[in-house]
């Protein structure tokens, strides 16, 4: 009795680092972005009055992350051997503690930019953990306390003791066995991560966005979408994280010559650089699955020359580092367009979610066809050949993008000033371009919006409109006419099996 203040505190510690080493082995099996001890770590970094801040950078100098996370061990340290001392007469206020531990850690989850489902796995499981071991040990602490007072059941103390103890062992075990795990999983996003802050491509430039290209209205979707915000859509839970030294890209199937690419043999050749707009074929009518940035790779027409497609050849299925694949128009691959394997995307290598090192971009194709991330071979055959991971599952072989347009100002269910309102979004056809772009009030005549500049035929173009409505609830919708003059269809069509069509539509309400 005397000592087992000491042993609850012990079996909250362990509780707590089995806990926490699980999440942190979890989190970097699923290679969540932002791990929740350092999520919180940086959460406190940015609450931190900016003396303190310097204070502890002086202080602590390059250290002053580890000395944070450090301190935040050492701190939770604390708390769980105080949550462990008070679960032995009261089980809930351990819980508590748990929960609102796994509270700050969400707070902290979220308060990152562009947080994803994956990222909460490990704070769900770090919480089990938490509650399942505690649970465990204090069963075992309480026969041994029970026994010790004589009570029931009966049995020899010095056993139920040895084994609490033994369990003790076996914990933290676990939890050391957890820690080892997350390091070696961790080391491989560690090692591409640093390989891509390190990387210097030559010819990749940094964006400078063309004049005229914005319609000036807030609210619209910025012309250039930051790589932070650009849409993510793929099927890894797991993104594969391939150092660029490991990467190679195996060129083979119907050619004449099988190639093999190494990222040094790629990027030692001519850079080609271009804004371009990718969208995705779930993309709903009005939908944000679409994005455009300034990407830098090389040109893939002269590669493909190189290993020279055999007659008769017409696709070229690509394969991923993490066994995604899709079929591209060997076509659209060889023609005057800019399909290049990209290896940097506004500036800077690509992202790691975004394909790092090295993806497909195909101006004019949806991306379940081209774009394909973490690229490492690509075999030119024949469509009648093969069948793709989305053709698998019923949607098309081929994926040209449809004309479609967007409002984003004002938003749906929006309630305006009467009078003068202005109208604002966004029509993409890539590698055709788009002439035109007409907004309809309540069934109305079609009205000629004023389009702003784009580079080229391969990126999305901002539009607006001013309009006169008079109070009352508005219908507006919006279409596009591409450079071969034709005019967006009102037909409503489902993404499945090749890109939704119809027209974006608004429901606003003008107020006196
Ligand atoms: N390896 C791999 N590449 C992929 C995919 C994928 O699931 N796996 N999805 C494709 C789809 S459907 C689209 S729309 C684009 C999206 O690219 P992004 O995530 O960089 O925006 O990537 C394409 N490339
Ligand atoms: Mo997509």
């Amino acid at each position: 009795m005397r000592t087992s203040r000491l042993w609850w505190a012990l079996a909250g510690l362990l509780a707590g680092a089995v806990g926490l080493a699980l999440s942190y082995a979890a989190a970097a099996v699923l290679r969540v972005r932002v791990a929740p001890v350092v999520a919180v770590a940086e959460g406190v970094t940015a609450l931190t009055p900016g003396p303190v801040a310097r204070w502890a950078i002086d202080t602590f100098d390059t250290n002053d992350k580890l000395a944070l996370v450090s301190g935040i061990l050492v701190i939770l340290a604390v708390v769980f051997a105080l949550l462990g001392r008070a679960a032995r007469q009261r089980w809930w206020l351990a819980v508590t503690g748990y929960v609102v531990l796994a509270a700050v850690g969400v707070v902290a989850v979220v308060a990152e930019p562009n947080t994803a489902f994956v990222d909460f796995v490990p704070i769900a499981i770090g919480l089990l953990a938490w509650i399942v071991t505690l649970a465990v040990l204090a069963e075992w602490l309480r026969r041994w306390e029970l026994v010790e007072a004589g009570g029931e059941p009966a049995g020899e103390p010095t056993r139920t003791r040895r084994n609490f103890l033994a369990l003790a062992a076996v914990t933290a075990g676990i939890a050391v066995a957890g820690g080892l795990v997350g390091r070696a999983a961790g080391a491989a996003r560690r090692k591409a991560e640093q390989s891509r802050r390190l990387l210097r491509i030559e010819g990749v430039t940094a964006p400078a966005v063309p004049k005229g290209v914005t319609v000036g209205v807030e609210g619209v979707a910025p012309w250039q979408t930051p790589s932070s915000d650009f849409y993510l859509i793929d099927t890894a839970f797991i993104k594969p994280t391939i150092a660029p030294a490991d990467w190679e890209l195996r060129i083979h199937g119907m050619v004449e010559r099988e190639l093999r690419l190494s990222y040094d043999d790629l990027v030692s050749r001519e850079v080609t650089e271009d804004w371009i707009t990718l969208n995705c074929v779930s993309n709903e009518v009005g939908g944000k699955l679409v994005g455009n940035a300034w990407w830098s790779g090389v040109r893939l027409a002269p590669i493909l020359a190189e290993a020279g497609p055999l007659p008769g050849a017409d696709a070229v299925l690509q394969t991923s580092d993490d066994g995604w694949t899709c079929g591209t128009p060997l076509r659209v691959l060889t023609d005057e367009r800019n399909a290049m394997l990209a290896v940097a995307m506004n500036g800077e290598p690509l992202p790691i979610e975004h394909g790092f090192p090295v993806r497909t971009l195909v101006p004019g194709l949806y991306g379940y066809v081209s774009a394909c991330k973490w690229v490492v071979d690509m075999e030119v055959t024949r469509f009648d050949r093969f069948s793709a991971y989305w053709t698998d599952k019923g949607w098309s072989a081929q994926g040209p993008v449809k004309i479609a347009s967007r409002i984003d100002v004002p938003h749906d269910g929006a309630d305006v000033p009467a009078g003068e309102v202005v109208c604002a979004g966004a029509a993409w056809m890539q590698h055709t371009g788009i002439s035109a772009v007409e907004v309809q009030v309540d069934g109305g005549p079609w009205q000629p919006a004023t389009l702003a500049n784009v580079p080229s035929v391969d990126t999305w173009v901002q539009w607006r409109i001013s309009l006169t409505l008079p109070e009352g609830d508005h219908r507006l919708r919006v279409r596009a006419t591409d450079k071969d003059g034709n005019v967006q269809t009102g037909a409503i069509a489902d993404v499945v099996p090749d890109g939704a069509t119809g027209w974006h539509t608004i429901a606003i309400t003008a107020k006196a």
